[in-house]
């Protein structure tokens, strides 16, 4: 677990405060206190992927990043996507419509590993694993229009219209906001626990109402989060949509809620379809 300092800690109260979004103002507090113990969240409410449609996609995209792009008045009804993908080589991001066609892709370098990427406003925000760079591009043509370098993994990203700032997940359990036109660290939000434990491996991410959902690395689940209190409110298990392609890297991975509507779109690494689904009570 990766500690932060308390002035950074108390900065991010402060920025998220005044964006109307609530972080935690202490160190983590993760760590087991026996003398207190950590505090038990309230149980999640188990829910299912309701089916509504299923559409084609590149088979060969390792998912990274998946998001709805805000509408264009040329979109008509057509739903535009943004679909970041992994792997040395073979990474890439593009836009396509949901029926699978394709509209705008660009590689990225070779020796860069795809990760999570988000559309604020002009730009579209991609992250690379391990190296700490973070590109910069034009929504629309995809082009590079800079880039950035952080400390520590990227694995997940999203854009909050609410609050006007970018989530970002590391693999751990902790999310960060960052600033949409810069990148700056914006602090942290308070650490994702279920049930008082801590739920390491947040992946892809979408931010776009009042929950944040998230994958989990290497578990077929999205799990819903409070972003004011880190705790996992929803949980959903997505097994039954596992296209099984015999790849042991080939999971869960892609969460975007569709604007203005109940209904998302899931797919992960290699499925070769999404999913447009709507969450409903388990059993
Ligand atoms: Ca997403």
């Amino acid at each position: 677990m990766i500690r932060f300092p308390l002035r950074l800690a108390a900065a991010a109260a402060a920025a998220a405060l005044a964006a109307g979004c609530s972080v935690s103002d202490a160190p983590d507090h993760t760590t087991t206190d026996t003398s207190s113990g950590p505090v038990a969240d309230t149980a999640p409410t188990d829910l299912r992927a309701e089916v509504i449609s299923t559409h084609r996609m590149d088979p060969d995209s390792f998912t990274q990043g998946l998001t709805v792009v805000p509408a264009d008045t040329a979109d008509g009804d057509r739903i535009r996507i943004l679909v970041s993908t992994g792997l040395r080589g073979a990474s890439r991001i593009y836009t396509a419509w949901l029926d699978g066609d394709e509209i705008v892709s660009a590689d990225i370098d070779d020796s860069l590993f795809g990760e999570g990427s988000a559309v604020s406003g002009p730009f579209i925000w991609q992250l690379t694993w391990t190296s700490g760079v973070v590109i910069k591009r034009d929504a629309h043509t995809l082009a590079e229009l800079g880039r950035q370098h952080i400390a520590g993994e990227g694995w997940g990203l999203c854009y909050n219209d609410a609050t006007g700032m970018l989530i970002q997940s590391d693999g751990s359990n902790r999310l960060r906001l960052r600033d949409p036109h810069t990148f700056a660290d914006k602090g942290l939000l308070p650490p994702v626990t279920d049930g008082g434990a801590p739920v390491d491996n947040l992946n892809e991410l979408d931010c776009g109402g009042e929950v944040i959902w998230a994958n989990v690395w290497q578990q077929p689940l999205l799990v819903g989060i409070d972003p004011a209190t880190g705790h996992v409110i929803h949980r959903v298990d997505l097994s039954a949509l596992d296209p099984q392609t015999g790849h042991r890297d080939d999971v869960a991975n892609g969460i975007a809620r569709i604007p203005h509507t109940d209904r998302y779109l899931v797919t992960g690494k290699r499925w070769g379809v999404i999913y447009q689904v709507r969450f409903v009570p388990a059993g």
